[in-house]
């Protein structure tokens, strides 16, 4: 049995959470769900990006002090997360105690190691990305991420970090370890930066003083990236030995807009402190509509709540994984045209394909079985099965879980298909007319249950509400077989349960 720490970026405390957001937790979510059901011991890790100087700016924007507009946001964002069947073991927030020790020990020790010393520095610094920014990165003097917003000009003494020093340990760590830095789009891209050559970076702000104290001085705070990204090592209990029980983690999942503080600080940081580096960072890509923000589109419902209330959590998570590659963006146009595949792929493929799969496969074992699930020769559809999921588990083990859950989508057809060309009610007509024999019917209806357990814990990652409703509709106890065990409980499978339909129909 293997062991999965895994972790998302965490979410700034500054505004409300979105579509993008979801986007990344669900498919973190996916990833832990999937190594559960192959027998890992996993732990998930989500949170929330608490300091920095947009959240104090925020906070007075709307008459508020900065601890009560984090802990409203934490709240809001972990309510979507639990509503949406996020499986999170912890919610790490960088307010915590737990965090800031952490932090001051890891800074510590990259003092230790003579990595930072005092500078002054002078430039742009834009609050939205919590950055400076070189000049010529500027477009119209403004942050070319966030063109609506004013950048400032900024002089300060800081305590630098020496990241120049680590251009070429982590050109060699790239080069040795392939699955460092995925998609390979996102490696390349960071090696390109190396070799461009890295500068010393700010590793303290002055004059903000919602932070965390940098350790021996006055009145400077940690550099929010470098506190948030700490937050990896907090949440499993660093400094203390105990983090060694879940370090290195085994995958960091985070936005492409982040993997430069992801593939180079956050390595070189550890490098420093003598810490081993992750396994493996993931930099997925962007969901946008109109090229910006889904829960900005002008008009129609697509704010996250309502996306999620319009076919339910599972769906929405399908619609997302399914729709969006995990290694690649999605604009999904106007939002008519986002509301219009959500409702396709709703209706078509849960509602029709797998829905009504189910409710045909419990209806005839009711029929002509009395309920009871056969066991049954082999059939085309047996094979079929056996090709979905070694499809399935060579996609979710690349990390592609739009073909993870693609292969489980395509088993589904294949065995609508198999319905209509073994027509069991003529093999049933056969027995009762012709007196032929109970095999033939047997095998069909056997496979059939087995090609839908089998969907129900390919979908898991997908659909966890939806699919475990499935199982038990098969007659299967709580929980959902891991992998392991799939064969045998599907084989203990006595009688269907059957019950109310899966997906409702939803022409809306
Ligand atoms: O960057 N599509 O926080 P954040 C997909 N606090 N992913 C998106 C997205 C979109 N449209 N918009 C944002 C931060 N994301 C820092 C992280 S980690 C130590 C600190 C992703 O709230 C984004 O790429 O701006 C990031 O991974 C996550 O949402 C949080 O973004």
């Amino acid at each position: 049995m293997g062991h999965f720490y895994i972790t998302t970026a965490i979410d700034y405390a500054n505004g409300e959470p979105h579509a993008g957001h979801a986007f990344e937790k669900i498919g973190a979510d996916a990833i832990a769900r999937y190594r559960r059901l192959r027998g890992d011991r996993v732990h998930f890790v989500i949170g929330m990006d608490e300091h920095g100087q947009s959240i104090p700016q925020e906070a007075a924007r709307r008459g508020i002090e900065p601890a009560e507009l984090v802990d409203e946001l934490a709240g809001r964002f972990r309510a979507v997360w639990d509503s949406l069947g996020v499986s999170y073991d912890d919610f790490i927030r960088t307010t915590q105690p737990r965090h800031a020790r952490a932090v001051t020990a890891l800074v510590e020790r990259v003092r230790e190691a003579g990595d930072l010393y005092m500078g002054t520095y002078e430039g742009w610094y834009c609050v939205r990305c919590e950055a400076f920014r070189a000049e010529d990165e500027l477009v119209d003097g403004r942050c070319p991420l966030h063109p609506d917003r004013e950048i400032a000009w900024t002089e300060e003494d800081n305590w630098f970090f020496r990241l120049s020093r680590f251009r070429d340990p982590l050109l060699a760590h790239i080069e040795a370890h392939p699955d460092f830095i995925r998609p390979e789009s996102r490696r390349n891209e960071i090696v390109r930066l190396l070799e461009g050559g890295l500068e010393d970076v700010s590793a303290s702000r002055s004059r903000i003083p919602w932070g965390i104290p940098f350790p021996g001085t006055e009145d400077h705070t940690v550099y929010v990236w470098l506190d948030a990204l700490t937050n990896y090592l907090s949440a499993i209990g660093f400094p203390d030995d105990a983090y060694r029980e879940w370090w290195p983690a085994d995958l960091h999942v985070i936005g492409k807009d982040i993997t430069r503080f992801h593939c180079v600080i956050w390595p070189a940081m550890l490098l420093s402190a003598g810490i081993e580096l992750p396994r493996s960072v993931w930099g997925h890509g962007f969901v946008s509509v109109e090229g910006g923000k889904i829960s900005k589109s002008a008009g129609a419902r697509l704010e996250l709540e309502a996306l999620v209330e319009r076919h339910g959590p599972d769906a929405f998570r399908y619609f997302m994984l399914r729709e969006t590659p995990w290694d690649g963006d999605r604009d999904f146009g106007s939002p008519a045209r986002l509301l219009a595949s959500f409702d396709e792929r709703y209706n078509a493929e849960l509602a029709n394909d797998l829905g009504n799969l189910l409710n045909r496969v419990v209806a005839m074992v009711r029929k002509y079985r009395e309920g009871r699930v056969p066991a049954g020769d082999d059939t085309e559809l047996d094979e079929a099965r056996r090709g979905a999921l070694s499809g399935y588990h060579a996609s979710m083990e690349a990390l592609l879980l739009h073909r993870g859950a693609q292969a489980a989508l395509d088993l589904v057809r294949e065995a609508n298909g198999f319905v209509d060309r073994s027509r069991p009610w003529d093999l049933a007509r056969a027995e009762r007319d012709e007196g032929a024999g109970q095999g033939a019917l047997d095998a069909s209806l056997g496979s059939l249950v087995r090609a839908l357990a089998a969907t129900a814990v390919m979908l898991t990652p997908f659909l966890p509400g939806k699919s475990r409703t499935l199982w038990e509709q098969l007659g299967g106890e709580e929980p959902v077989p891991s992998f392991d065990a799939l064969e045998d409980r599907t084989a203990g499978l006595t009688g269907v349960a059957g019950g109310a339909v899966l997906f409702p129909r939803d022409d809306a």
